[in-house]
């Protein structure tokens, strides 16, 4: 495609330059979210997703990141270059446009295949405008073409040629500006996880990560790619038959997928992509996966007089246990997005075109290899007898709770409302802070849940131990929706369940346990974003007597210096070492009342770092989890765990 052509194209009068910069700067989260650690790579990703547009066009098969020591990060690829011609109306380079104007999104190229973030959408000019500088090279018709800006997207260097070169690509280095971000440290596993997922669903191609503050290396690159993915996801589990791995075209639409059964797990792992972003809340193609594998498996049973009888096997019981992922592309024409946060493909073809791929070639898979097959049907038979069995326990329970009154637990304060959806469970830390918190509640909504001392001895615990726990029993029951396999988070009693502990590290460690608990047997309460943890404040800088009191809360230091500076001379300060060093009105306002406290949403953002992690936290090497934790959990930061801030 002619690329000046295209630009002529544009409406001249749509073009902001400068101006759409400054309006990035004054509400960077509309554009990337957040100003946290998240939005800080953010940037890196919008980047990224460029270079990995280009390769899947088919230009260029090497991406190279490199940290620096600096601040810095550069971005580096093999493809074509962005382009440097120069446009008619308004006499800049395309590339000049691309850093610098919000509206380039589409206008530059009509590439089959584009991202949602897309090739030249407005993630280049957005990094730019969050930069201290932002530094181009462009090798592309024999020259070496250099542009720079410099404090917030702002022309430094001009387009220039600074000499001749038979080589291809572009490179990018850019500094995030302190003044915008809560943190600009970029972190190695998250660029780390980021890269690796890029490669899985990017086969062929070369990722390599480099890390110059720590000398650190590290390289991706998969032959197979969704294969990889699944191994890599299941590795520390014991499975049922090999990865399988299906991919077709279907119209306009490419459709590949990977899946792999395990034993021993109750949850179903299914991630899926559309032109290499997460569709987190799924749509059309995981619902035309689930549909055909349904299919695929009952219609095998039936044909081979495998049920006996029995009914047919629910979705749920034939997906226990499998890890699947579902990779497809299709040109931006016939992309459809639903959901508040855009993460559920709406596209209609998708869900026929995966159905049937996944109906026609697992079928014939089933067929060609029996002995798998027949296992395959027992397992899915078992998971069927045990929902079986669990329903009909409930209904017993429930029968027979109709005769006697319903005792929940003497340990649970509940709330009076029953309006499950607005009421929140909070699972306190020791007894005292369980006194304060049941004195500080506001009892409409709110139920305290104490643990007694420490749940769990925290240095030889299995999943089993940690069910058979009673402290957790009281929990499951006080949820109300049941675990493992039958947990049904529409039955669960409560639409915020708050974990609030002591900021130590043995806080830290019950934070662990309850949310591995949560991760293995309630998972659906943490992707459907109920699962939150409070953040006590540190400290409480204080001032006067009677009526001239006045105090402020800090979460950390950066809070506490600008605490004692509203407060003004004279302050004391107290330093919180638990929640029980709070009396119930102080716990209340700075910890319970929601126009106050901080809570932080627990996430499973990243499907590779999660498994890892809790394979080290549930893991008996006591010395690696000690490490993970004074590593990772920092009460003054989000962690990994935690996906946004809410305030
Ligand atoms: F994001 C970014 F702009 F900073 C960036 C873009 C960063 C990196 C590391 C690479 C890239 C990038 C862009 N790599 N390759 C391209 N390709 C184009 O911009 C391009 C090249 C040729 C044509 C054409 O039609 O001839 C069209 C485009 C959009």
């Amino acid at each position: 495609m002619d690329i000046k052509k295209e630009i002529d194209n544009y409406n001249a009068s749509e073009i902001e330059y400068l101006e759409g910069l400054e309006g990035v700067r004054k509400r960077p989260a509309m554009y990337i979210g957040s100003t946290n650690v998240y939005g800080l790579h953010h940037l890196v990703w919008e980047i990224v997703d460029n270079a990995v547009d280009e390769s899947l066009n088919g230009f260029g098969n090497k991406i190279t990141v490199i940290i620096r020591n600096d601040g810095s990060i550069t971005v580096q690829d093999e493809g074509r270059g962005i382009p440097v011609d120069i446009h008619k109306k308004t006499k800049m380079p395309a590339v000049q446009l691309i850093f610098t104007t919000l509206h380039s999104g589409g206008k530059f190229n009509e590439q089959a295949y584009k991202s949602s973030a897309g090739l030249h959408g407005v993630g280049s000019a957005v990094t730019n405008a969050l930069s201290l500088f932002c530094d181009v090279t462009v090798y592309k018709n024999g020259n070496i073409n250099h542009i720079r800006f410099e404090n917030g997207g702002k022309l430094k260097t001009p387009l220039e040629i600074l000499g001749k070169t038979l080589k291809h690509g572009t490179t990018v280095t850019f500094k995030p500006d302190p003044k915008i971000f809560s943190t600009v440290e970029f972190k190695w596993d998250m660029i780390y996880n980021h890269l690796q997922e890029s490669a899985f669903l990017l086969k062929k191609v070369r990722f390599i990560l480099k890390d110059e503050r720590t000398n650190n290396e590290a390289e991706f690159y998969y032959e197979n790619g969704l294969k990889e993915y699944i191994e890599t996801l299941n590795q520390s589990k014991l499975t049922l038959g090999p990865v399988i791995d299906f991919n077709d075209v279907v119209g306009q639409i490419s459709i590949e997928l990977a899946f792999q059964y395990c034993l021993n797990e109750y949850n179903e792992t299914i991630y899926s992509y559309v032109n290499n972003v997460r569709t987190r809340d799924g749509g059309t193609h995981e619902s035309g996966f689930k549909t055909g594998i349904t299919k695929a498996v009952n219609d095998f049973a039936e044909t081979n007089s495998l049920l006996r009888g029995k009914a047919k096997l629910e979705g749920s019981d034939i997906r226990e246990g499998l890890t699947a992922i579902i990779s497809l592309r299709m040109p931006e024409s016939i992309l459809e997005f639903e959901g508040q946060t855009k993460g559920k493909l709406g596209t209609q073809q998708a869900l026929s075109a995966v159905s049937n791929l996944i109906y026609t070639k697992f079928t014939y898979y089933l067929n060609e290899n029996k002995e798998f097959a027949v296992s395959l049907i027992k397992k899915c038979i078992d998971s069927q007898n045990a929902r079986l069995a669990a329903r009909k326990a409930k209904e017993e329970v429930r029968n027979k709770k109709k005769k006697e009154t319903i005792i929940l637990s003497d340990k649970l304060t509940p709330a009076q409302s029953k309006d499950y959806e607005l009421n929140e469970l909070f699972i306190v830390e020791g007894d005292s802070a369980g006194g304060s918190a049941k004195k500080g509640r506001n009892p409409k909504y709110q139920a305290i849940l104490p643990l007694r001392g420490k749940p769990l001895n925290t240095d030889s615990i299995t999943l089993d131990k940690l069910l058979k726990n009673e402290e957790i029993a009281t929990i499951i029951n006080t949820i109300g929706a049941g675990y493992g396999q039958n947990f049904d988070v529409k039955n669960a009693h409560y639409g915020k369940i708050i974990i609030m502990t002591d900021a130590d590290t043995d806080g830290a460690h019950i934070q662990i346990l309850l949310l591995t608990f949560f991760y293995h047997y309630m998972r659906p309460l943490i992707t459907a974003g109920k699962v939150y943890v409070a953040v006590p404040p540190l400290y409480r800088v204080y001032k006067g007597t009677g009526k001239d009191f006045t105090y402020q809360y800090a979460w950390n230091d950066e809070d506490l210096a600008k605490a004692k500076e509203k407060i003004g001379r004279g302050y004391l300060v107290n330093r919180y070492k638990g929640l029980g060093e709070m009396n119930p009105a102080q716990l209340k306002e700075s910890t319970m009342d929601p126009s106050h406290r901080l809570l932080l949403k627990v996430g499973i953002d990243d499907p590779l770092s999660v498994d890892k992690e809790i394979a080290i936290l549930m893991g008996k090497d006591t010395l690696l989890r000690k490490k993970w934790v004074e590593e990772n959990i920092n009460f003054n930061q989000e962690d990994k765990f935690m996906k946004e801030v809410f305030k």
